[in-house]
Formats: C-alpha cells, sequence, structure tokens
C-alpha cells in the first residue's frame, strides 16, 4: 500500500489508475466533464486539475499515482484556473438553459452554479447549427456540445460503432457523424448511450410526452401502460428516493393520477418471452439449424447485428420482445372486447399502448414494419423513464410522497424471472430456470452461479440439459459483441446460446434512463432487480399462472402471429 498527502490528509492507494480516483475515493468530488472510469482517458477539459508542492499543474486523470505525492485541489490558481474553462465553455455555449432538456441535470450548468460564474465576459460569435432531428431515438444539437469526446469514446470504445467523431478545426471543430450526414442515414442504434455520458444538452432523448398527454385528455381512448423491469429501480432517482430501490408500486399510483386507464407489467411479457424462447432453443438443438440462437429483446442489438454482421441474421430468435408480445397481445384483447362492444350496439374506445422503458431505442423498435400485427402497431409510444418522470413532476406529483398501488390484473402478474431480464445475463438465467423446470433452491442457485451473472463483456457457461451440455455466452456492450462474433465468424468460437444486451450491465443503464449513471448508480439498480427476484414468490415464467390461462384462452392458435416475427 502506498500514500499521498491530499490537502494536508494522508491518504493511501492501491492500484488506482489515476490521480484522479484517489481524490475520489478521498472523499473530494473534483469536477470532469471527460473522465469516466469505464472509457479511455482523454484529459480534454482540464477541470480536474490539481497543484503539487513544486506548483506544478496537473490533469489528475492523467497523472498516476506514486507514492509520497503531495497534491492540493483548490488553490486559488485552481480556482481560477477553472473558472476561467467554465467562462469559455459558456462563451461558445448556446445558453437556453430554461428550455434545454438537460435543464437540471447538466454538469456545465451544475458547474457554473458551483464555480460561482454570474457572468460571462466574452461574446458567442459562433454560427448556430441546425440540430439532427433525423433519429426517432436521440436528438444531437451541435450548439450545446462542448467537445469533451465521452459520446465519440463510448460509441467507438463501448458500442464498438464509431458513428460519432469530431471533425474540422479550430473554432470550427464539431462531433458529428462522417460526412456530417444524420443519424439516421448512418449506422446507429439508437441505444442512447452517447446521451447517457453526454454531460450537456448536445445529445438528448426524442420525446414522445405531448401525444401521450392529448391521448389522456381524450375521454375516446383507452390508454393503457406496461412498465419495463429496469425503470421500477430508477424512476425514483429524481425524487430523491433510495438508488436502486423498487418504486414500482408509487409509479402505478402516479400513473393511475395523471390518467393512465389501466397499468400492467412488461415483466409478465418478459414471462411469455421465456416461454416461447425456451422452446425456441429446444428445436434448434433437436434440429441442429442456425445455431447459436441469438436473443432479440435487444433492438439495438438486433440492428448492429444486421447492419454489421447480416450473415448471422437468421440466428436472430424469431421471438418478438417483451414489449412487443405483451403489446400485440393488449392489442388483440381490445380488437375483440371492440367487436362485442360494437356487436351490442356501442361504439368502443379506441386502446392505445403506451410502454414505459428505459431504453431509447425501443422508440426505433416499435416503428419497424414486423412489429404490426393485421396493420395495426402493436405499441404505439415508448417513453423513457426520464420522459415519464418529466410527466410526473409536469402533474405536481412528488413519487416519494405517493402511496403504493397494485398493478392491475390480469396482466399485472409477473415471475422473478421475468423481472431479472432487466440486467445483463437475466434472459438466459430466466430461460435456464424454465427449461431446468425446477424452483429448487439449489437448482436456482446452481444457475445463477454457472457464470451467467456479473458484469464483464463476454461470459460464458457450460449447463447440462438433460444429457446435453449447452453452451452459452452472456455478452453486453456491442464492442463486446462484435469480438464475439468475429470469433464465431473465425471458428474459434461455438456456442448455443448467444445473449447480447447493447447497454454495459443492461436495461438498468438503458440510454433513456435518469442520469448521471455512474458506477454505484448501476450497481444499487442491478442489486434492486436481484431483489426484486429473491423476493418474487414465483421465480419460473411457466409458473406464472396467468401465462397458462393465456395460452389456453386468447393466445390459443395465434402463438406465432402475436408473438414472433417472420
Ligand atoms: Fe429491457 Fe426488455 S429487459 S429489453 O432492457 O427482453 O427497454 O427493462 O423492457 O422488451 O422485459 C428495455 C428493460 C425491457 C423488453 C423486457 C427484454
Ligand atoms: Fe435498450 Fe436494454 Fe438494449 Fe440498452 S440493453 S439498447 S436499454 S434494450
Amino acid at each position: 500500500m502506498s500514500y499521498m498527502t491530499i490537502n494536508n490528509r494522508r491518504v493511501t492507494f492501491t492500484n488506482e489508475r489515476n490521480v484522479l480516483s484517489v481524490i475520489r475515493k478521498s472523499g473530494i468530488d473534483l469536477p470532469t466533464f471527460c473522465y469516466h472510469s469505464e472509457l479511455s482517458t482523454y484529459g480534454a477539459c482540464r477541470m480536474c486539475v490539481v497543484e503539487d508542492d513544486r506548483g506544478k499543474i496537473f490533469a489528475s486523470c492523467s497523472e498516476v499515482p506514486r507514492d509520497g505525492m503531495v497534491i492540493y485541489t483548490n488553490t486559488p490558481r485552481l480556482q481560477h484556473h477553472r473558472k476561467m474553462i467554465i467562462e469559455l465553455l459558456l462563451a461558445s455555449h448556446c445558453r437556453d438553459c430554461t428550455t434545454c432538456a438537460k435543464n437540471g441535470v447538466c454538469t456545465l450548468q451544475k458547474l457554473s452554479r458551483q464555480l460561482g460564474i454570474t457572468d460571462v465576459r466574452f461574446e458567442n460569435n459562433k454560427k448556430q447549427l441546425p440540430k439532427d432531428l433525423s433519429s426517432v431515438c436521440v436528438i444531437r444539437d451541435p450548439n450545446k456540445c462542448i467537445l469533451c469526446g465521452d459520446c465519440v469514446r463510448t460509441c467507438d470504445e463501448i458500442q464498438g460503432l464509431g458513428i460519432l467523431d469530431f471533425a474540422f478545426r479550430g473554432s470550427k471543430m464539431q462531433v458529428t457523424p462522417a460526412f456530417n450526414k444524420d443519424l439516421a442515414e448512418t449506422d446507429c442504434v439508437g441505444c442512447g448511450q452517447c446521451r447517457a455520458v453526454c454531460p450537456t444538452g448536445a445529445i438528448s432523448i426524442h420525446q414522445n410526452v405531448e401525444p401521450v398527454w392529448a391521448a389522456l385528455a381524450d375521454k375516446d381512448t383507452r390508454v393503457v401502460a406496461q412498465i419495463a423491469p429496469a425503470v421500477r429501480v430508477a424512476v425514483g432517482d429524481k425524487f430523491g428516493i433510495k438508488k436502486g430501490e423498487n418504486t414500482l408500486g408509487r409509479l402505478v399510483a402516479a400513473l393511475r393520477r395523471i390518467g393512465f386507464d389501466e397499468v400492467y407489467d412488461t415483466n409478465f411479457g418478459a414471462d411469455l418471452t421465456v416461454m416461447e424462447e425456451s422452446k425456441e432453443l429446444v428445436e434448434r438443438l433437436e434440429s441442429g439449424e442456425n445455431l447459436p440462437l441469438f436473443t432479440s429483446c435487444c433492438p439495438a442489438w438486433v440492428k448492429f447485428c444486421e447492419n454489421r454482421y447480416p450473415e448471422f441474421r437468421s440466428h436472430i430468435s424469431t421471438c418478438r420482445s417483451p414489449q412487443e408480445m405483451f403489446g400485440a397481445v393488449l392489442k388483440e384483447e381490445a380488437r375483440i372486447n371492440e367487436e362485442k362492444e360494437r356487436a351490442e350496439g356501442r361504439e368502443p374506445k379506441k386502446t392505445l399502448v403506451v410502454s414505459i422503458m428505459p431504453c431509447t431505442a425501443k422508440k426505433a423498435e416499435i416503428e419497424r414494419p414486423e412489429h404490426y400485427t393485421d396493420g395495426v402497431k402493436n405499441v404505439d409510444y415508448v417513453l423513457t423513464t426520464t420522459e415519464i418522470t418529466r410527466m410526473i413532476q409536469e402533474a405536481g406529483i412528488d413519487l416519494s410522497q405517493v402511496q403504493p398501488e397494485a398493478l392491475d390484473m390480469p396482466f399485472g402478474l409477473a415471475s422473478g424471472a421475468g423481472a431479472i431480464f432487466g440486467v445483463t445475463g437475466g434472459v438466459t438465467e430466466a430461460v435456464l430456470r424454465r427449461l431446468v423446470n425446477s424452483s429448487r433452491a439449489e437448482d436456482l442457485e446452481e444457475i445463477s452461479f454457472s457464470g451467467i451473472r456479473g458484469v464483464n463483456g463476454i461470459k460464458e457457461a457450460t449447463v447440462k440439459l438433460g444429457d446435453r451440455e449447452v453452451k452459452i455466452a452472456v455478452v453486453n456492450g456491442l464492442h463486446s459483441a462484435g469480438e464475439l462474433l468475429d470469433k464465431m465468424k473465425a471458428g474459434e468460437a461455438h456456442y448455443d446460446f448467444v445473449e447480447v444486451m447493447a447497454c454495459k450491465r443492461g436495461c438498468i443503464a438503458g440510454g433513456g434512463q435518469p442520469v448521471p449513471i455512474g458506477p454505484r448508480t448501476k450497481k444499487a439498480r442491478l442489486e434492486g432487480i436481484y431483489k426484486i427476484d429473491s423476493m418474487a414468490q414465483i421465480k419460473l415464467s411457466n409458473e406464472n399462472p396467468i401465462i397458462a390461462t393465456l395460452y389456453d384462452g386468447l393466445l390459443k392458435g395465434k402463438e406465432h402471429k402475436l408473438l414472433h416475427n417472420e
């Protein structure tokens, strides 16, 4: 163990990556725009500068900690330096904070306030550039970009896509897709991870709040909500609720208060997916065709595979994602009820399905032609956790003060297997539970300890199903997915089942979740999801009684039409 002196206090360190990590570990939150522990160090923003005992100033993110170092984090020179950086950034920034999508969660705004900047001495002569509104997932506003490069490195290093990069020089420098194309014209998969790390309003969520308010106000429309697994452990963030706490009951109550007619659980849709995907796996294992089976529930992954590895397309499961399966079931139920009402001479209400999701890519998923059934859209709108937070706040509701309420029945009952879809490895674990078909604690534990849990980019496991050994890979992050597919192409890796979620750690860190999403937040949300599972009385999707009722009733003869893509 080594030590350094920070602001006259002795601090020990072991294998911290840089001086900044040691400073943060000692309880001092040095500001940065461009440092993220999961990305390479860029050292561009210089906000994390420190001064040593010889008066040398350096960026703490780019300095390896050395035994005996003496550093100061808040000297007058450093204060001056940081204020100057903020002033210069603000000078070339479009400062319409009050109407900005990131108002209240913008790091530039926060640091301006924290450092007491009340005036900007320099004028903004920069030409205002048009916003890129082409993507249904995210919006890019180049006028708010501070060139920290967080989005560039996330898109390249975590997602292996490299859609965004620096272009032009000097004061004309911009972050943009190649050849200044619109995002919609690129291979962007809509995961929104660029938005999750963007410290300002340069990348924000494409919002669908207004049409949902209009539907809620329309007496002739029945508005049905479904809530995704990962939303419940994040929606409390902006209401002072403990990170990772399951806030589902409060969210249900709030949705009713703002006018939703029925509120259901996407975890139920996940139970349906488990039933279909496990059947498909068994069929493919028996026929030996199109192995490995790839999961299909993450639309960013599906698009990545289609764009970059089209030769593997036939491996993607034909199962619709949980939100789409559930949307199709809800619309079918509505269609049957509408027919009955018409036969009785009444004019039925129109049904609108709104998914509350952690994910920006889900906004693109619902637009895909295969997610229409008989010409009807399965899901009408996707609202991210961030958008539903805004609606709840707009309605003047404090989620922390709301009395929790239960979901509506029959689709408000889900298993623990459905809940764990929200984290990496969850889909695999749920499918294995169904195939092992045992809720004995030892069997459940054996699955969870097989190697499919954890945060590594690629996890591997071999599980015995009957007398067959099934080889599994669980991937999170598309860069890791690319690595795995390259190995498979080269014949260096062979699997039977591959789960891919585009976001690191899965949907809990989706691009539509409340920001910031630091390591502690991710950990709390992950633990929150596993806690929901451990508290669930029903652990297996096939033991959910509503699932059996549905297969015997509404789904009979329509399984393929409602639950699968061609
Ligand atoms: Fe996910 Fe899902 S787990 S993708 O991350 O499979 O968005 O939470 O809703 O559909 O269930 C997102 C989360 C979902 C779907 C489910 C899956
Ligand atoms: Fe969306 Fe989840 Fe995929 Fe991220 S991992 S893109 S949140 S579905």
